[in-house]
């Protein structure tokens, strides 16, 4: 077993993601700035909330649109500043659309048989890589730390060596990690695996997908030496050593338990509850994305009406989904399927007064959002496969009177972790989410306050900010950037000292 002694950040931190919390626009009049969507966008932005640093990522538009200004605009009110890097529309396409999205995205999800395997997208991975790791190289001081996101830069590290980077440098994953059976039909598995190897502190969402991680290594890798620690492991290669640890992600607690007490939520929540007619209000928030399976989650609710008549006019579906990715053809194809289903399950059972689904196809606002999570009876998060699933988190975090059931998927990272209080499904077994789905309905008030206060514990304790301080603590003393200046032993991050230290990029 092997002790890691952890380290002190002098400077700041740098986050980089492929993509900044905000998305310039082109529309008829210029640019305008709007939110990001999407899990990590939303975490990390929570989390960041008053912490000084950087935020290096692509801000959307192509390098002849001036977005400077809007990000100098959009800094302002923020206590990081953001840095853009400027992709091409060659290289959206092949490297985030492409790359990411048509090999990482389903292959870590374990769908290979929708994968793309097209070698141009890899040639343009790298490059696309390199730009990153370039413009973190010319941000980044050796007494900051550089913080990575996800799979579209899983080969920065190497990037940032090579363009001198000598902080030390983290790598979280937020989609799951595969089976080495599944990760063995990646064309470029080893250049990968070697890559994220260059980082001094790997994070994944779960033990299961660390695991599938160090087994990878194990098949593929044998010079890799595992060596078992408590809490992280630690991977040796050559000359270098990685940090490999599980940091599940959370949610804001505080700021969303607050914010859905406010009377306007309650009065706005109570009006959705007026409007849908139906005793139970079934909730789903995704984005339109086969992984959610959002079209498995229609079926069960499609039996559930069929094997339990007496729910009929008395049980309702309001599907939420956020536009996500329409510019590759497997997201079109979901989007007709999902509006099919929809109407053919309305088709069958809608009666004067009770129509079974309302399905709302857009980004809703945080009020709007929290509103539904309040009105909700049941929270159906059916994921056929998730890192995390921030929705089920939120959802308890909003549920304040204790009322909601939340039933969530075993193959989504929220679901063993909250195993203690929600009702655990396969997304597959349609008859078991239809009986679920009827056994919430029919959940005595105390069975539902009791697990839900217990809902409300594990996502209060496992916040965004816990998943912040346990991933700083976990950088190693000997990490890359020397131990110069460094305190081994000691791991307080970003407090109040790195305020008065904010980058002018
Ligand atoms: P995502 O795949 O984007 O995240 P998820 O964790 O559920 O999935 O986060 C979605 C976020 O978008 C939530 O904050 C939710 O509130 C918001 N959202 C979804 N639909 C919306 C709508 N119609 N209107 C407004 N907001 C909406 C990735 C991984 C996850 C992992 C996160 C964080 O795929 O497994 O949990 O990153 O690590």
């Amino acid at each position: 077993m092997t002790d890691i002694k952890t380290t002190d950040i002098k400077g700041r931190v740098i986050n980089v993601s492929n993509r900044l919390p905000i998305l310039i626009r082109k529309h008829a009049g210029g640019a305008r700035v709007e939110r990001s969507s999407g899990g990590l966008a939303t975490a990390l932005e929570a989390g960041w909330r008053d912490r000084p640093g950087v935020w290096i990522g692509w801000a959307g538009g192509t390098p002849n649109q001036h977005v400077d200004p809007l990000l100098i605009k959009a800094s302002r009110n923020r206590s990081y500043t953001l840095r853009s890097v400027a992709l091409t529309e060659e290289e959206i396409a092949k490297f985030y659309s492409g790359f990411a999205n048509e090999i990482i995205w389903p292959l870590f999800h374990d769908m290979p048989s929708r994968c793309n395997f097209d070698p141009e997208y890899w040639e343009m991975y790298q490059r696309v890589n390199r730009k990153f790791g370039k413009v973190t190289a010319e941000t980044a001081t050796e007494d900051d730390f550089v913080w990575v996101h996800d799979y579209h830069l899983m080969l920065t590290a190497d990037a940032m060596r090579q363009a001198g980077v000598r902080a030390p440098m983290g790598f979280f994953l937020h989609i799951p990690f595969p089976g080495p059976d599944v990760f063995e039909k990646l064309p470029w598995k080893y250049p990968i695996l070697k890559s994220l190897l260059e980082f001094d502190v790997i994070g994944f969402q779960s033990d299961h997908d660390r695991g599938n991680f160090t087994s990878c290594l194990e098949r593929l890798l044998p010079e890799a030496v595992i060596e078992h620690g408590s809490p992280h492991l630690q991977v040796r290669l050559e000359a270098r050593r990685t940090v490999v640890g599980t940091f599940p992600i959370g949610v804001d607690f505080e700021e969303f338990a607050q914010q859905a007490a406010r009377p306007e939520i309650e009065a706005h929540s109570a009006e959705i509850r007026r409007r849908l007619s139906g005793d139970v209000l079934v909730l789903g928030v995704d984005r339109l994305d086969y992984t959610k399976g959002i079209p498995e989650r229609l079926k069960s609710f499609r039996l559930l009406l069929r094997r339990f008549p007496e729910l009929r006019g008395h049980i309702t579906l309001v599907q939420v989904v956020v536009p996500s990715r329409e510019e590759i053809p497997n997201y079109k194809h979901l989007r007709r399927e999902v509006e099919l289903l929809v109407s053919q399950i309305n088709g069958e059972f809608t009666e004067p007064g009770w129509v079974p689904v309302h399905y709302i196809h857009r980004n809703l606002g945080r009020e709007e959002l929290l509103a539904y999570y309040r009105a909700a009876d049941i929270g159906l998060v059916t994921p056929l496969k998730d890192g995390m699933n921030l929705v089920a988190k939120e959802f308890c975090a909003a549920q304040i009177d204790e009322r909601g059931v939340l039933i969530v998927s075993e193959f989504a990272g929220a679901g063993p972790e909250l195993r203690s209080g929600a009702i655990l499904v396969n997304p597959n077994d349609f008859a078991e989410v239809a009986q679920a789905l009827h056994d919430a309905a029919h959940m005595p008030v105390e069975e539902k306050r009791c697990r839900m206060r217990l809902l409300r514990e594990i996502v209060k304790d496992h916040s965004v900010q816990r998943w912040i301080r346990s991933f700083l603590q976990a950088i190693p003393a000997t990490a890359a950037g020397g131990s110069k200046g460094r305190v081994p032993g000691l791991a307080l991050v970003c407090d109040i000292r790195m305020a008065k230290r904010q980058s002018s990029v």
